[in-house]
């Protein structure tokens, strides 16, 4: 049996995040992987020089002419840099019934904006709702709701209140927190926390995009969501701990790391 899996994401040509990173995440959990492009960016572990957002016809096309073909059985989405692009990807997913996970890229690690404010409306209006699973970073949430998201109290609301616009399921990431890392995934009207040691290390270009490419690889594979979001953290934190050193900046993780 062949899972496929389809990542709408922006280029990195460094390899650490965006289609690069899903594309060997997906192979790495025995996903045969597709891509789509949203932007390009010119960057390396070191930081983005520049980004280039595609027009939204050609996403469209790079869509349409993929779906008439055959469909994948799970589809994420990472950078999407216009509400154009919003819009043409919200279409096509409820065109075709896609189990989609969001991931909310709003910034670089080095902080390049890879979508603009009125994408970020979009995305909330119109994607959300449509999203088996939305996986932000506290900013990101921040920025989908309106309202600071901190403190663990915030955290958990944030979570729920992302199910509450529209999303099946929300894992609001804690990383960016001081101490151990700690998620929390809201689904079918519970909260769960998601625990991790802390690795102290640079080597951490592209987590997000790789955390949230494993879980679309194992709900591609059929495997229930709070199992595959605890499966694909674990996976991450070894990812990190065997990271390639790649770089003279923020280096990717290992996407080689044995499931
Ligand atoms: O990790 C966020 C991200 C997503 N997509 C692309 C990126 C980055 C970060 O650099 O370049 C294309």
């Amino acid at each position: 049996m062949t899972f496929v899996a389809l990542s709408i994401a922006g280029s990195d040509p460094s390899g650490g995040a965006g289609i690069q990173a899903d594309l060997k995440t997906f192979h790495a959990h025995g996903v045969y992987g597709c891509a789509a492009v949203t932007l390009i960016t010119a960057q390396s572990t070191q930081g983005v020089r520049a980004v280039h957002v595609l027009p939204p016809e050609l996403l469209a096309q790079q869509l349409d002419v993929l779906f008439a073909d055959f469909l994948p059985a799970a589809v994420k989405s990472g950078a999407l840099g216009s509400s154009p692009q919003v819009e043409v990807v919200a279409q096509r997913c409820k065109q075709h019934a896609l189990r989609l996970v969001i991931d909310p890229v709003m910034r670089s690690k080095a902080d390049a904006v890879l979508a603009d404010d009125r994408a970020t409306v979009a995305l909330r209006t119109q994607l959300l709702p449509l999203a088996a699973l939305v996986t932000p970073n506290l900013d990101e949430a921040a920025a989908l709701l309106g309202r600071p998201v901190a403190s663990a109290a915030e955290i958990r609301d944030a979570a729920r209140a992302l199910v509450d616009l529209g999303a099946q399921a929300a894992l609001v990431k804690g990383g960016h927190r001081a101490g151990d890392p700690i998620d929390v995934l809201c689904t079918g009207g519970e909260l769960h926390e998601l625990h991790a040691a802390r690795i102290t290390t640079r080597h951490t270009h592209g987590l997000g995009c790789t955390l949230s490419a494993a879980i679309t690889a194992r709900l591609c594979r059929g495997e229930a969501l709070l199992p595959a979001c605890i499966a694909a953290k674990a996976w991450l934190t070894r990812a990190i701990a065997s990271a390639p050193g790649l770089g003279h900046g923020q280096g990717p993780v290992n996407h080689l790391e044995p499931v």
